[in-house]
């Protein structure tokens, strides 16, 4: 075995390696909370491609099994992860994954710190992320519409540091007939007789969390008096329900099978029977869908994160790939070509990373803002932006990781490279959470209203242009121009705005990208 050995790209502590991120950072925090998050970022950095990165490696390896019968014909339906994804869940508790952006020690920046360790973990979690956001989506769902009890009992375990505490939950919106349209669910919720409260059948088509301790989810109800349901979305109530009984058996739940998917290898996403679920209304009968728009739009910032950190891991593989690969007699890192094509990559991620950092920002401005017309700002621009965030960068960000693949040759094709794996779970986020188009009827839903709200926002972040001296003209023109094309759709049939809402929130979302770097 004589020969040439090419030494393989190494991967650096995942913050310190991150001028890129170091930089939003230093803009966004407080000088002294930037220097109180910066060791712990550090040492997150460190684990990132050490312990943390070995349990993903082992949930990758390792994927989940579901046993349905035990050899005496039971019906058992016993899921069983890797001990790397059970460990996660340790580690997602004890690094405050989920519980910094509810202690609120940075106040209106806890958010802020909060994603970026998100940001720089995520990418060595095999998923793990994906209940972890639920899990936020939920815990704010309860600060908001909980009750008592569940914010003494479920927040105070979803927000947990303590790994024996600590929850996760699922959401369970989609069924067989739509997943986008949620409006042909079959779920029913009856009152029970016996003082069992709400008991939920139906079929849920896609469960991610299937090992999470909670849920939420959407069922139809009927007229206690005529026994009448009401049709569509608005026939919807929101359910939250606990997975398995104190014996840690499935609470009339059936796994039927689970999915057998591209990527997201570690996720035990299954198909799950419902029979007799017991569960509690949440928010008002027929308000489903509006209560759990407070999950969405906090899933939709993590798919983002998700898509941005997976770019960024790509990144840096390729980059360190460059930088130890000799071709045509010079390293890579210095061939003409290839400096501009990784310039490519570096030019989307930094995109991707302002945008995201941008809704981060306003997400925990929104929530914890001492100020309340700040609060109330921060909401409504936020409402513009998670949409364009989500559509933005789980769809055009792509590219850029399929790029990365390239840099790495042959070698980037190969799974031990590491850009595969980023490559395959990053491709889920476009669909799940609402796919693009359902991002870009979203935005029809509020563009209208939000509008001059988003332009002065974007004008201003533009306003320092003798700083820079960059063309600002070009971002009011465009924004001129986008603003006569809403007014024109405003006069437009239906069908012909939901033909040319992608298009509408691609432009809205690449000159407010372009606002935030400039
Ligand atoms: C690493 C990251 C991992 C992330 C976790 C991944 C795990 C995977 C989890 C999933 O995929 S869970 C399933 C996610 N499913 C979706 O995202 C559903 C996609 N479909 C939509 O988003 C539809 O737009 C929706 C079902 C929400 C609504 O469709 P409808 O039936 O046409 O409802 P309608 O009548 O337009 O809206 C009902 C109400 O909700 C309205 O309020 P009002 O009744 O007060 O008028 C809407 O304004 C409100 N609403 C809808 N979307 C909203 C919203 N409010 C705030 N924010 C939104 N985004
Ligand atoms: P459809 O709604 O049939 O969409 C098909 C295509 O039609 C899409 O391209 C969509 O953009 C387009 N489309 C739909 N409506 C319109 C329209 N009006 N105009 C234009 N285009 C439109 N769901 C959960 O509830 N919980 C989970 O835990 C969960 N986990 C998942 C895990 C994975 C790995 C995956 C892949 C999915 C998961 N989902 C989960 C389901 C996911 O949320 C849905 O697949 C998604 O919302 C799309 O719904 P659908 O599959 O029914 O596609």
């Amino acid at each position: 075995n004589q020969g040439f050995k090419q030494e393989p790209p190494v991967l650096q502590n995942q913050y310190e390696d991150d001028p890129a991120l170091q930089g939003i950072l230093f803009h966004y925090l407080p000088h002294s909370d930037f220097e109180a998050v910066t060791g712990d970022l550090k040492n997150l950095g460190q684990r990132a491609i050490t312990d943390i990165l070995a349990l993903g490696d082992n949930a990758e390896q390792h994927h989940p099994t579901l046993t349905q019968y035990d050899h005496w014909c039971r019906r058992i339906d016993k899921l069983e992860t890797s001990e790397g994804w059970r460990a996660l869940k340790g580690v997602a508790a004890e690094e405050g994954l989920i519980a910094i952006g509810y202690e609120r020690k940075l106040r209106q920046f806890s958010r802020v710190y909060q994603f970026a360790k998100l940001y720089v973990a995520g990418p060595s979690m095999a998923m793990y992320t994906c209940p972890l956001a639920m899990t936020d989506g939920a815990a704010r769902l309860i600060e908001l519409h909980g009750t008592q009890d569940m914010k003494e009992t479920a927040f105070a375990r979803l927000t947990s540091r303590d790994p024996a505490k600590f929850w996760t939950s699922g959401q369970w919106m989609t069924e067989r007939p739509g997943g986008s349209d949620v409006g042909g669910t079959e779920t029913e919720a009856v009152k029970s007789s016996d003082g069992r409260g709400w008991l939920l059948s139906g079929f849920k088509w896609f469960s991610s969390a299937t090992d999470s301790d909670m849920t939420f989810l959407l069922a139809r109800t009927r007229d206690q008096s005529t026994g009448s349901v009401k049709e569509g979305s608005r026939g919807l109530s929101l359910f939250y329900a606990k997975l398995r009984d104190s014996d840690g058996n499935l609470n009339g739940i059936r796994v039927h099978r689970l999915k057998n998917k591209f990527g997201t290898k570690a996720l035990p996403t299954a198909e799950l029977e419902l029979d007799n679920l017991p569960g509690s209304m949440v928010g008002s009968e027929h308000r489903g869908v509006a209560t759990i728009a407070v999950i969405l739009n906090i899933t939709r910032i993590h798919s983002a994160l998700c898509t941005t950190s997976s770019l960024r891991r790509s990144y840096a593989i390729a980059k360190s790939y460059a930088e130890k690969r000799v071709v045509f007699g010079k390293s890579l890192s210095t061939q003409p070509l290839h400096l501009a094509t990784l310039a490519d990559i570096d030019m989307t991620l930094r995109g991707a990373m302002q945008l995201f950092f941008f809704a981060v920002l306003l997400l925990g401005e929104s929530e914890c803002h001492p100020d309340e017309s700040r609060r109330a700002l921060s909401g409504t621009l936020l409402r513009i932006t998670t949409p364009l965030l989500k559509m933005w960068v789980c769809h055009e960000a792509m590219p850029a990781i399929t790029e990365a693949l390239e840099a790495c040759g042959g070698q980037g094709y190969m799974e031990e490279t590491g850009i595969a794996r980023q490559l395959r779970d990053a491709q889920v986020n476009s669909i799940w959470e609402g796919t693009t188009n359902v991002q870009a009827l979203d935005l029809l839903r509020i563009v209208g209203p939000v509008f001059p709200v988003y332009r002065k926002k974007v004008l201003e972040l533009v306003s320092h242009e003798s700083l820079l001296k960059l063309p600002v003209s070009v971002v009011k023109d465009a924004l001129d121009y986008v603003q006569k094309i809403i007014v024109a759709m405003q006069s437009w049939e239906r069908d012909q705005q939901e033909a040319k809402a992608r298009l509408l929130g691609f432009a809205l979302a690449r000159i407010l990208i372009g606002a935030l770097l400039i």
